[in-house]
């Protein structure tokens, strides 16, 4: 731990421009409270930039240029479930800004434990052989059920929030509706789009990820930043093992499906893409198209080179799933080292 410490807190002190001073006198600190008590902690501006580090340092994020500009709760020292599931209601509230989303993170102490996925997320159901809502949420849905949870089992039913601490049974919340934030998908052009009834929340708040900062891990440390449109137009709505909407666009918009090079898959998706981006843009809700997206995340790469640090990432990630050739980020590798500090995978608390 130790060593974690000093690391990051050189990365600290360097970038922040702390005095040789100010650096030896916390070193003393950390490694006193490391030998006397085993673990040390964060000041709230360690925290602070160390959160923002964690962003800079995922591979996998194309929306990393804005990595300065986050908004750090520090929830550390919230002790009681209903404590942190008002503190996880205030996320949603004052991330969604009406809209104009903030990029957020909300950290908790270490003994908490937050069993969604993301905090706004639809259920999934196996009802008689048929799957209704979000594939990807069956398991926790089922969970949720054990714990007393009853659904309204529609397409896009939010999943209530389970908040454990330490060993003590996980409580489950209801998201007051009126907090969430959602969006309509019209399209632009075809007014009979809205026959679909398709829709999906504004934002994106991962909260199944560990955050570490100098060898201290906070297993719940919810973010959000605002959605990419093909996260939702290409894969939440399109992927067959999600809501696989792709024939019923193609449906609507006439496509020869009896053949795959008519490209009726290719022309859905653009449509469907199309129609996700209106929508978000024309209900004032924060968006970014993939070509917008790769060229701000150029503009990192060469923000990052100006100030000496080279640029890690995963590019099987990075590259969006539409027309990724369109983008810079195609034509180039990147060096997928794990920089700390960083976001990590943890199992399922269920
Ligand atoms: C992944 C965009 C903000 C951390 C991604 C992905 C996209 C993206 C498109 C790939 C997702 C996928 O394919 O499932 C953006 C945009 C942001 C943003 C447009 C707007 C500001 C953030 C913030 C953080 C973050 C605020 C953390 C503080 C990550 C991480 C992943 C990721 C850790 C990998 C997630 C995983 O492994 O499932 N981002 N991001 N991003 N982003 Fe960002
Ligand atoms: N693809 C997932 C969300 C992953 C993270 N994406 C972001 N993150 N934009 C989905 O729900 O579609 N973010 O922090 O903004």
């Amino acid at each position: 731990m130790l060593d974690k410490a000093l690391e990051f807190l050189q990365i600290y002190c360097q970038e922040l421009e702390k005095s040789p001073d100010f650096f030896e006198a916390r070193r003393n600190e950390i490694e006193t409270e490391i030998y006397t008590t085993g673990t040390y902690t964060l000041t709230r501006e360690e925290l602070e930039y160390g959160s923002k580090l964690a962003w800079r340092n995922s591979n996998k994020c194309i929306g990393r240029l804005f990595w300065q500009t986050m908004h750090v709760h520090d929830h550390r020292t919230l002790e009681s479930e209903q404590e942190i599931f008002d503190a996880l209601i205030y996320h949603i509230a004052f991330a969604t800004n009406d809209g104009k989303i903030k990029p957020t993170i909300s950290i908790f102490h270490p003994n908490v434990r937050i069993w969604n996925h993301q905090l706004l997320r639809y259920a999934g159901y196996e009802r008689e052989g048929e799957i209704i809502g979000d594939p990807d949420s069956l398991e926790y849905t089922k969970v949720c059920e054990q714990l007393g949870w009853q659904g309204a089992g529609t397409s896009f039913d939010l999943l209530p929030l389970i908040v454990q601490v330490g060993n003590k049974s996980p409580q489950l919340f209801e998201i007051p509706s009126d907090v969430v934030l959602e969006v309509p998908i019209t399209h632009p052009e075809h007014p009979e789009f809205s026959s679909l009834k398709l829709k999906w929340y504004a934002v994106p708040i991962i909260s199944s990820m560990k955050l570490e900062i100098g060898g201290i891990t906070f297993p719940a440390a919810p973010f959000n930043g605002w959605y990419m449109g093909t996260e939702i137009g290409a894969r939440n709505l399109a992927d067959e093992d999600r809501y696989n909407e792709l024939p019923r666009v193609a449906e609507l918009f006439d496509l020869n499906q009896k053949s795959a090079s008519s490209l009726w898959k290719d022309r859905a998706l653009v449509e469907l893409n199309l129609a996700v981006l209106h929508s978000f843009k024309q209900q004032g809700v924060s968006i970014v198209d993939h070509h917008t997206a790769a060229v701000q995340f150029k503009q990192f790469e060469q923000q990052e080179m100006k100030n000496g640090r080279d640029v890690t990432g995963m590019w099987s990630w990075l590259i969006p799933p539409m027309s990724p050739a369109a983008t810079h980020v195609f034509h180039k590798p990147y060096d997928n080292t794990t920089k700390s500090p960083n976001f990590y995978y943890q199992k399922n608390p269920y």
